[in-house]
């Protein structure tokens, strides 16, 4: 099998000086110049003591030199780990300690309260948005390296961490034959290729915006238009160049705020993509009404990759995510027994493929519990229709999603419920008009603590990313339960349903 490093830099010989970046007011970066800056950034790697199998953690501002260093990582048969860059330095705590790796690359606005975990086994090195930075100055003095370390189908490529339902952050191992098959089904399924100019607004440390959207465009030859963050005005004001636009579905209720997005606008567009978290409906049906198109919807999860999508040729039909991609299997099984259940009715689902992960980083009896029958367990809960399109109706994790991060109670939850005054607390995601989702805290007081929720709010803000935190705490008298003393989230969801309405 070819890697996704290899698949570039075969691309990059054929596509030579075509854009591979473009960034309004900067200069575009051609296919061939990323191929040497990734052989420069391979050397330094190398340089660092970073071999075959060792971690490369990355917390940086999305620019065409950090997806050098993606791909700099793969030509070294090390494992590539993205974080968020909203992670406080108590959440990279865990991360690193965690995963161990052998270097970890920060913003140079950060060094300072990093530099202190640079250690005989640990690097630190620094990367900015404007190909700034310790790493950045090694690159440009570095000699090129043009060998790769081949790397076979079952070999990790990257670590990215997900949360659980229980305990901490699991980190989700993908390997080379996971990237490669997802990224080729993708390509084949949404007729993508080397005239597109892919509007990329999503971050990249995540599978959406790494393995999907830039996978796809490193491969094919396609030129991506790399923004550093979602402006509604400026994505409308690209359209007419652009012809593919991959987004949460945060992106297209925002866009469609907007008095510009028109069928003029949109008129050089071939598809546009949602996924992430469900796309409602009614924006579905307003997004074809205002522009002509119908949005393409697919479904994926970190440890699966893309696992299904709307047809591009075929019906799009909006609340359903299609059928499995080519090579992936979807099933519909009974929550308890395992059972395929029949046609239209409601389960768990499983999937099975070259896109399924090899397990959990260092937890072999988490990734045992997740697999059944060598089917891949979701936790998300669907139907499959005898039309064949797969359609999900709910989650049997507790998860939330906002704006298309993943939030997990349970790790909220258990900050809450240690701080003073809180006896327990429940976390739930409500209507959100904008974020889909919003994260929202039901806190229980201790008999006679006064608390207050700014205290609450500022106690949080050093523990969790920003994007965890709840937009709203609710003060309660006592969360409901079941006779098995469960807590009831459902029905705290459908008390508070309109409260960000
Ligand atoms: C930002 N904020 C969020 C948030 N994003 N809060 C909750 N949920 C979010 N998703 C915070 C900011 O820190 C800020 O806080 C405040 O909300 C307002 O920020 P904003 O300017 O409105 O946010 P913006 O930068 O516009 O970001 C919104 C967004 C972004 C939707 C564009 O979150 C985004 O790019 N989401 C994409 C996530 C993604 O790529 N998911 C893919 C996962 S892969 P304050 O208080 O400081 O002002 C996956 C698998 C699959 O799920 O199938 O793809
Ligand atoms: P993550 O763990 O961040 O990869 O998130 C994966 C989860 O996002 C899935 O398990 C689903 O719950 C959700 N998801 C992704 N795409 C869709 C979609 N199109 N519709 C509904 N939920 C989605």
């Amino acid at each position: 099998m070819q890697t996704i490093h290899e698949l570039f830099a075969q691309t990059a010989e054929v596509m030579q000086g075509k854009p591979l970046f473009e960034r309004p007011g900067k200069p575009a970066i051609s296919f061939a110049e990323t191929l040497v800056l990734v052989e420069r950034m391979a050397t330094v790697l190398g340089d660092l003591g970073v071999t075959v199998g060792d971690r490369v953690a990355v917390q940086v501002e999305k620019s065409p030199e950090a997806i050098a260093l993606y791909l700099a990582t793969l030509q070294v048969g090390a494992i590539y780990l993205p974080l968020n860059t909203a992670y406080t330095g108590a959440e990279l705590d865990y991360f690193i300690s965690d995963a161990t790796p052998r270097l970890f690359v920060c913003d140079p606005a950060q060094v300072k309260a990093h530099a202190a975990r640079a250690s005989a086994t640990l690097a630190v090195e620094t990367l900015g948005a404007n190909a700034d930075g310790s790493l950045a100055d090694r690159a440009a003095k570095a000699i090129p390296r043009e060998d790769s370390v081949p790397r076979g189908k079952d070999d990790p490529a990257s670590i990215l961490y997900t949360s659980g339902t229980t305990g901490r952050s699991k980190g989700a191992v993908l390997t080379h034959g996971n990237l490669a098959s997802n990224a080729e089904a993708l390509l084949e399924c949404w007729r993508f290729d080397a005239n597109d100019r892919l509007i990329h607004a999503l971050p990249i440390f995540h599978i959406h915006g790494l393995f999907v959207a830039v996978n796809m465009a490193v491969v094919s030859g396609a030129t991506m238009v790399l923004l550093t963050k979602f402006d509604a005005e400026e994505i409308i004001g690209l359209m007419d160049r652009g012809t593919v636009l991959m987004g949460v579905p945060t992106f297209y209720t925002r866009l469609l705020k907007s008095p510009n997005l028109t069928r003029e606008a949109t008129a050089n567009m071939r598809v546009f993509v949602s996924g992430s978290a469900p796309l409602l409906a009614e924006d579905h049906r307003a997004f074809q009404e205002r522009t002509g198109h119908m949005i393409l919807e697919r479904y994926g999860m970190t440890e699966t990759g893309m696992i299904a999508s709307n047809p591009y040729e075929g019906e799009r039909i909006p609340g359903a995510v299609g059928m499995g991609l080519p090579g992936v299997s979807v099933r519909i099984a009974d929550r308890e027994t395992g059972a395929a259940v029949p046609t239209g009715e409601i389960g768990l689902i499983e999937v099975k493929g070259p896109n399924v992960f090899q397990g959990y980083w260092n937890m072999p009896e988490k990734t045992a519990a997740e697999f059944r029958d060598g089917w891949f367990i979701t936790g998300d809960l669907g139907t499959i229709e005898a039309d064949g399109y797969l359609r999900i109706v709910g989650r049997d994790k507790d998860l939330v999603i906002s704006g298309g991060y993943n939030v997990y109670p349970k790790e909220i939850e258990e900050i809450i419920d240690a701080l003073p005054g809180v006896l327990e607390s429940a976390v739930i995601g409500l209507p959100h008009p904008d974020l889909g989702e919003g994260v929202t805290a039901v806190i229980v007081p201790k008999p006679g603590a006064d608390l207050d929720t700014d205290a609450l709010r500022s106690a949080l803000s050093d523990k969790l990313a920003r994007f965890k935190q709840p937009k709203r705490f609710i003060l309660a008298d006592a969360l409901p339960r079941n006779v098995m003393g469960k807590v009831q989230k459902a029905e705290l969801r459908k008390a508070h349903a309109a409260l960000y309405a």
